[in-house]
């Protein structure tokens, strides 16, 4: 009986805390999400648009940067709730640009701090000129030690496309 009790709450548990289906987007899509994920909305990968990116749990990271002259707000959604929106299997994502520069992201960066996919850059949208339409963002002053060039190199703006990497 007990057994069941616990089955039963764990199951309600999983169902409040895992995330909704996911929608198809409905506006212009800024981020595609291929590989070991379990939770699609096109062909197989997920199509994320801004107002998708908006409503994952959010988070502000005010840091200096190597590319900036001063201290700057971004926001946007945490790495680790857009991994669990897509259901992601895989401990390694590559990062890909515009310019399809990319990078290898360790999964474990994103569970371990707080790594955002900004958005917005003192409350306005991250433009592709100023580095958008979305930037991993590491909290370099929350975390001084993250100012190395491993992380400078996953770092990647302009995103556009994340894969997760099958382990
Ligand atoms: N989109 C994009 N992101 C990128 C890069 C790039 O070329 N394109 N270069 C990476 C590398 S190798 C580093 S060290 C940091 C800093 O690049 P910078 O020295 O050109 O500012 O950004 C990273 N992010
Ligand atoms: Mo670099």
């Amino acid at each position: 009986m007990r057994s069941i009790h616990v089955a039963t709450a764990v199951a309600l548990l999983l169902a409040a805390s895992s995330v909704q289906a996911l929608q198809p987007p409905q506006g212009r899509v800024l981020l595609t999400i291929s590989g070991a994920i379990t939770e699609t909305n096109a062909d197989g990968e997920a199509h994320f648009d801004l107002e998708m990116l908006q409503a994952l749990p959010q988070h502000e990271t005010i840091t200096a940067t190597p590319w900036h002259d001063h201290v700057v707000s971004f926001t946007g959604p945490l790495g680790r709730e857009l991994l669990a929106a897509v259901g992601a299997e895989g401990q390694q994502l590559r990062v890909t640009a515009l310019n399809d520069y990319s990078a290898i992201v360790p999964v474990d960066d994103l569970q371990g701090y707080d790594v955002i996919f900004a958005t917005h850059m003192d409350g306005e949208r991250l433009r592709v000129r100023d580095h958008g339409p979305l930037f991993i963002i590491y909290p370099f002053d929350q975390h001084p030690h993250l100012l190395n060039e491993e992380i400078l190199t996953r770092s990647v703006w302009q995103i556009h496309h994340i894969e997760v990497l099958q382990d």
